[in-house]
């Protein structure tokens, strides 16, 4: 007999689907109106031996208290801040995650946010198409990102291929980060002297209670009014209000999001200031990065119900 998982959340293609359908017997939360989950929950609770749950949805203690025959928690994310470590450890649940696979293309997307800022490219394309520029309004010029300081907010796999990519553009590193490990580039002994060395702050440590407003209102400020909040890590790590204020205050020059407190809600603020870029977390979603996140989620859990060790288990409960 197939074992019975919990589907939750959504973000995966459609193959992960199909391929998820092929080997277990699935139970897709989405797909059940809001009203009747509580219900459907209760009915398929004692068979339910695994859950597959996107990074931001996780799984909360009180949901993981209602599966008493739950093994594994498969992650289709890096992220583990929405799992509830405290609820599975003591039942001996494991957890596995998808790391590697989106490196690259989280990547690809924090370079291109800071590029937008720097260029102002949503601007710009809302310029051309209110005919700004057939009406020559006023237009000042960009700064370059040659020569300028970009500092990263931890220094792990998306953070070091963060970096590796704006050396290329010609910007110097620096990061911080709690570990003290010999890293390639300098450290700043703190976030504070990090946000006052740099031009462009990226945040790509992760979320959880422990990174929560760690860019908070006296890091913005040091960061200055020339420089950029760049985030594509979680939205829990910058003090939102505070990133708002200094934004409509001057105190900070630009911001460039793709994760925000209390997705999908974006403050009304950041929607109208020209100085903002937005994307509606998409660090991860090209076809390529998310079929493999798929898969490799589903190797964990066909690796757990073979007996085998788990391809990339996430280890303890993470600080
Ligand atoms: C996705 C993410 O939002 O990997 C993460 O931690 O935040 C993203 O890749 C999500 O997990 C897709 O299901």
């Amino acid at each position: 007999m197939r074992p019975q998982i919990l589907v939750l959340g959504s973000g995966w293609m459609p193959q992960v689907s199909e391929e998820l359908d092929r080997h277990f017997a699935c139970h897709y939360l989405a797909r059940v109106p809001q009203e009747e989950r509580p219900g459907f929950i209760e009915h398929i609770a004692p068979a339910v031996r695994a859950v597959f749950t996107s990074g931001t949805v996780g799984i909360d203690a009180a949901l993981a208290a209602r599966l008493p025959a739950l093994e594994i928690v498969a992650v289709h994310g890096v992220g583990v801040d929405a799992v509830d470590f405290a609820a599975l450890a003591p039942r001996g649940i494991l957890v596995s995650n998808t790391p590697d696979v989106l490196t690259d293309d989280v990547a690809d997307l924090a370079v291109a946010l800071v590029l937008a800022a720097a260029r102002r490219l949503p601007m710009l394309d809302r310029y051309v198409r209110t005919g700004g520029w057939e009406a020559k309004r006023p237009l000042a010029p960009n700064r370059a990102l040659r020569g300028k300081v970009a500092g990263i907010l931890g220094l792990g796999r998306i953070g070091q291929a963060v970096a590796a990519r704006l050396e290329g553009f010609g910007m110097q590193i620096r990061y911080h980060q709690r570990s003290t490990a010999q890293l390639a580039y300098p450290r700043s002994a703190s976030l504070l002297d990090l946000a006052r060395d740099s031009d462009y702050l990226v945040v790509c440590a992760p979320g959880g209670p422990g990174t929560r407003h760690l860019v908070d209102a006296a890091v913005i400020d040091a960061l200055g009014p020339e420089g950029t909040l760049v985030n594509i890590a979680r939205g829990s790590l910058v003090d939102e209000a505070a990133l708002v204020e200094a934004l409509q205050q001057g105190s900070l020059g630009a911001a460039a999001l793709d994760v925000f407190e209390d997705e999908p809600r974006v403050p009304p603020a950041l929607m109208a200031m020209d100085n903002v870029v937005l994307a509606p977390h998409v660090g991860s979603f090209t076809l390529e990065a998310r079929t493999a996140m798929g898969m490799l989620a589903i190797a964990n859990l066909l690796a757990h119900f073979a007996g085998e060790p788990l391809p990339t288990p996430v280890p303890g409960k993470p600080a």
